[in-house]
Formats: C-alpha cells, structure tokens, sequence
C-alpha cells in the first residue's frame, strides 16, 4: 500500500480530519521530495504539495499523486483549501514552532488540533527499500572504521581521526556525515558523547569512534572502541563486558521483544559486572531518514518491537579519569531474531 494510503487509514483511526504535514523528512518519506521549501496537507480524498517557485519543476518530476500548488505562502493556500472541502479541523505536527502556531490560528478559522505524529508511527517500521538504504550506509561507515585503523597513530589529533573518517565516508559514496563525527580518546572516552577536539593521541589512549553517514538520505551509526597501545587490565575488563552486552543483547533480539527488556537485557550484563552507575544512557533508539527515530527505549516501556524496526545497541560503560567504552551496532529487528547490519570487527583492537 502506498505511504499516503496508510496514512489516511491512521487518520480516519484516530477521527483526523485532516493533517497539516511541515517537517521536511517526513515530507520526503511521504512524497520523495528533498527541499527547503514545502507544505503537505492530506484531507479525506485528496493530497496537497505546496512549494515555492524556486522547487516545482522538481516537484512535478518527483511528487507523484498530490496536486501541486506553486505559492509562497502556503497557511493561505491551505486555508481556502480547508473552506473548499467544508474541513472544520485540522491536526499540525507537535514540534512545530510558537510563531508557527500563532501564524496557523491567525490565518485558518478551523479548529486546530495537537499532533499523534502519525507521519512518525509510520516511518517506525522500514520497508525493504528503506532497509537497503540504511544498510549501505553502515556498509560505508564499515569500510571507513577498517580504513581508519591505518590512520590512526600517536600524535595525530581527534579531528584529524574525524576528518579522516567524514571524508573517507564521502569518498565511498556518503553524501554527508549523519551527525558531528564523535572521536573522544584518553580521559576524554568517558565522555559519552565527546566530540573530536584539537586533543593528540598518545599512547595508552581508549578511543571511541562514534559516527556515521547519510546514504540517499538514510542513515548509518555506528561506535567502536579501539585502543593505541596496551590497554590497562581495567580497560580490558570494560571492554569485554560492554562487548558481552552488546552481543547478548543481538542474541535475544526479536520482534515481540518489550521496549523494557531492550534496554534491560543489555543493562543486566553490565549491572552483574558491578559497572551498573556507569553506563549512564540508554540502549538505542530508531534510525532511519533521522538519526534519532522512533522507537525509543524507556525502561518502563511495555510497548514491543516489530519486524521491520532498524534500531541501534550501543551499551557503554564511562569512568571518570579512566576512559570509556562503547559498542553500537545497527539491528533490524525480524520475527525470528535480528540481521545485524553494521559488520565491522567488535574484537578488542590493539593499534
Ligand atoms: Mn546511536
């Protein structure tokens, strides 16, 4: 069934009139359409694209099935749309902004209506499309990792790492970094998300790699831990214990499974182990055309996964003055288990 079908079965579920769409990924997921500038109303029987002058010769070519309205100032153009269908409710996107909002009661007299993010319920499960595109993405961010051991050596700097890894990404084919490119070695590792800074590497360094790529609009992300030089023995206790989590996690991985026993199967290793307090984030999250996506995983959440969800396992355990450490691989969650797309080595390296 096409996307828009879909989502006007939800809306009728949920008694939706009709539905204001303004953020553009999930503009693109519904239309295909890649640009600054659009507006998508969907009512009972019919589907709007608004854009400007600059975007409709692309949009005739690539928004197949909506009508197409060339204006500047969509709010107008939806509302002698809603008059001419008699709508009398209209439901917007709730990240939208205050000025958004006042703009939309200043220009529409229907009653406006808070978001249930149905573009979002159903960008949650990924078709085999959207699947093939996030799995080569992890592909490039895999070839990148190994090409990035030959790199790395004591006195280069973290942004050297970074630079090395966004571009190498580009040169695979990526047409960009998916988010800033995350390189925290030394003490800086137990900083979960410590971006690279001017900091040199040395000797004895834990460096973890967290990164990944856009792939026609798809996402890869994915961390690896790699050490320069001997690691201490504690390190090597942290490794292999997050290491466990990240594999026990995969092995238990399948739809049916609760939100809450994601995050805790994998929280359970590292609680035996005593590093409990130290891993001090959650077990993943959905990827997709965002990086961070639905579904989300809260440790009271009786909600299940679903075939078809791409979703990341990233244990880590942070100690302060000491370093950290953390594994992220990228699942696709199947009826009997999970295909796990990011394929590059989790072994303890030693560079
Ligand atoms: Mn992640």
């Amino acid at each position: 069934m096409e996307r828009i079908e879909k989502l006007r079965n939800l809306m009728k579920e949920d008694s939706v009139e009709s539905l204001l769409i303004t953020n553009l990924n999930n503009i693109f997921y519904l239309t295909g359409f890649w640009g600054t500038s659009a507006t998508v109303l969907v009512t009972e029987n019919e589907q709007y694209f608004i854009t400007d002058a600059r975007y409709t010769l692309i949009a005739r070519e690539t928004v197949k099935n909506f009508k197409i309205i060339e204006s500047r100032q969509p709010l107008v153009e939806v509302d002698s749309i809603l008059k001419s269908e008699n709508i009398s409710s209209l439901q917007f996107e709730g990240e939208v902004s205050f000025a958004f909002y006042q703009n939309l009661k200043n220009t529409l007299s229907v009653d406006l209506k808070a978001s249930s993010n149905l573009v979002e319920k159903l960008r949650i499960i990924k078709d085999n499309s959207e699947i093939k595109l996030i799995e080569k993405a992890c592909s490039i961010s895999d070839q990148a990792f190994i090409d990035v051991l030959d790199f790395i050596k004591v006195g280069i700097s973290e942004l050297d790492v970074a630079n090395f890894l966004d571009f190498r990404m580009r040169e695979l084919g990526a047409s960009g970094i998916s988010f800033e490119t995350i390189v925290a070695s030394g003490n800086r590792s137990s900083m979960p998300h410590g971006v690279a800074s001017d900091k040199l590497l040395e000797l004895g360094d834990t460096i973890t790699l967290d990164f990944g790529c856009y792939y026609n609009h798809y996402v890869s992300d994915m961390t690896r831990t790699v050490f320069l030089g001997q690691p201490e023995d504690k390190m090597v206790e942290i490794y292999n214990t997050v290491l466990e989590s990240n594999n026990t996690l995969i092995n238990q991985t399948r739809a049916g499974l609760l939100y809450k026993d994601y995050d805790g199967i994998a929280r359970d290793v590292i609680e035996q182990t005593g590093y409990g307090d130290y891993f001090t984030h959650g077990i993943g999250h959905g990827i997709g055309i965002d990086i961070h996506e639905d579904p989300f995983f809260g440790k009271t959440s009786e909600e299940k996964l679903q075939a078809g969800m791409v979703i990341t396992d990233e244990p880590g355990i942070y100690v302060d003055d000491l370093g950290g450490v953390r594994i992220e691989d990228d699942l696709v969650v199947l009826d009997d288990g999970c295909k796990i797309i990011t394929k590059a080595p989790k072994e303890l390296i030693i560079i």
